[in-house]
């Protein structure tokens, strides 16, 4: 079954130049580009994007952070693509759970700063593409 995921190369690896490294590594899995797109991203649309994590301690932290750059957009298509990308992904924290191999795993030390988002069930790709892509509907 054809999945669709959204992925956010996030500011920190934007900024460190890891933007190709990471799209080559999406399309050698296979996995198909259907939106691509540099964003500012408003407070609005990070507070939507990460509304799930409201109450969590790091939340201030983390709004700052996704606004403190641009982050690269994409809509990712292919069988399983949910869990393909969160594969490619590695763990949420780069070196307690992200194996070496995985983008978290190759290039991160920090859980915050850790490269790359991905929706983390189909339902939450739904979510995120109507905030991120509304017109991909
Ligand atoms: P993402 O949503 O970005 O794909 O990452 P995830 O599912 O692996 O992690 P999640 O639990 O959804 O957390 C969202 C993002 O918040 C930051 N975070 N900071 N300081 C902390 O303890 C902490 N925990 C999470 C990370 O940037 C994480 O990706
Ligand atoms: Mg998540």
């Amino acid at each position: 079954m054809t999945e669709r995921t959204l992925v956010l190369v996030k500011p920190d690896a934007v900024a460190r130049g890891l933007t190709g490294e990471i799209l080559a590594r999406i399309e050698r899995k296979g996995l198909r580009l259907v939106a691509l797109e540099l964003r500012h991203v408003s407070a609005e649309v990070a507070a939507e994007h990460y509304a799930e994590h409201v109450e969590r301690p790091f939340y201030g932290s983390l709004i700052e952070f996704i606004t403190s750059g641009p982050v690269v957009a994409a809509v990712l298509a292919g069988p399983r693509a949910v869990a393909a990308f969160r594969q490619l992904a590695g763990g949420t924290d780069p070196v307690a759970k992200a194996e070496t191999g995985s983008i978290r795993g190759d290039f991160g030390l920090e859980v915050q700063e850790n490269l790359v988002h991905g929706s983390d069930s189909v339902e939450s790709a739904k979510r995120e593409i109507d905030i991120w892509f509304p017109a991909l509907g």
